[in-house]
């Protein structure tokens, strides 16, 4: 389990994977699929339920699913502002809901089209909580420690950024990153943090999870990871 998602690209559009997780990783690269290919364990049998389908592949940095308990869940939104909040669930619910269909992409190569998006603008809730002006980025925290990403302020303004609660038409099933989840259309897939727990307010953006393991920090759809 060495490189980002065991996938290389080898030359333009062409994908191999490394050897290390025989065929299990040749398919699904370091998402819980690979877990499959080998004698069961309780993390298989756990995850079990989830088995990708509509062209999606499930990845998770630890193999498992951060639990989500509607009465208790709280997203954190704070850092450098002046308004800071905590949702509950339910809070998220009600702030005023947007719907778009855009296309996932991760860069090892798969896309999904299409995907019906329902959930809060990340603009809308950033006006909420008024960014300071020293405000030049947003952290996003997954509740699957050490997960986390972030996007500069223009980034995240962008009109079809959102928290998407809901996917295709119900609400984000678990392996997808429930109950909320980030969407950047126009950025690689692993900019789209799953099972969020927090955004903080930040000077500057930092360093993601892919990132540190090689992935470039401009993820734009075509235009970065060696994608001409
Ligand atoms: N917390 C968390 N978020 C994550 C990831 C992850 O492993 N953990 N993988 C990212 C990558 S690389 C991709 S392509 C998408 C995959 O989304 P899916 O698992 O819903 O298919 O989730 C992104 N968000
Ligand atoms: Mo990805």
């Amino acid at each position: 389990m060495s490189a980002p998602h065991e996938e290389k690209r080898i030359g333009r559009g062409v994908f191999l994977a490394t050897v290390a997780g025989g065929i299990g990783s040749l398919a699904f690269g370091k998402s819980v699929w690979s877990h499959f290919s080998g004698a069961v364990s309780p993390i298989a049998s756990t995850l079990a339920p989830f088995l990708p389908k509509g062209g999606w592949r499930i990845y998770t940095v630890t193999g498992s699913i951060p639990p989500f308990d509607r009465s208790t869940w709280r997203l954190d939104v704070g850092g450098l502002v002046d308004h800071p909040m905590t949702l509950s669930y339910d809070e998220l619910r009600a702030l005023p809901r947007v719907n778009q269909i855009s296309t996932f992409h991760c860069v090892t190569g798969w896309t999904v089209k299409n995907v019906h998006w329902g959930g809060v603008r990340l603009s809308d809730l950033m006006d909420r909580v008024a960014p300071t002006s020293y405000a030049g980025a947003m952290q996003f925290l997954s509740a699957e420690t050490p997960y986390i990403d972030y996007l500069s302020l223009p980034e995240a303004r962008l009109h079809d950024v959102m928290l998407a609660y809901e996917m295709n038409g119900e609400p984000l099933r678990p392996e997808h990153g429930a109950p909320v989840r980030l969407v950047i259309p126009d950025m690689y897939g692993y900019k789209n943090v799953k099972w969020l727990k927090g955004i903080n307010l930040v000077h500057e953006a930092g360093i993601g999870y892919w990132e540190a393991l090689g992935y470039d920090r401009d993820a734009w759809v075509g235009r970065s990871n060696g994608y001409t």
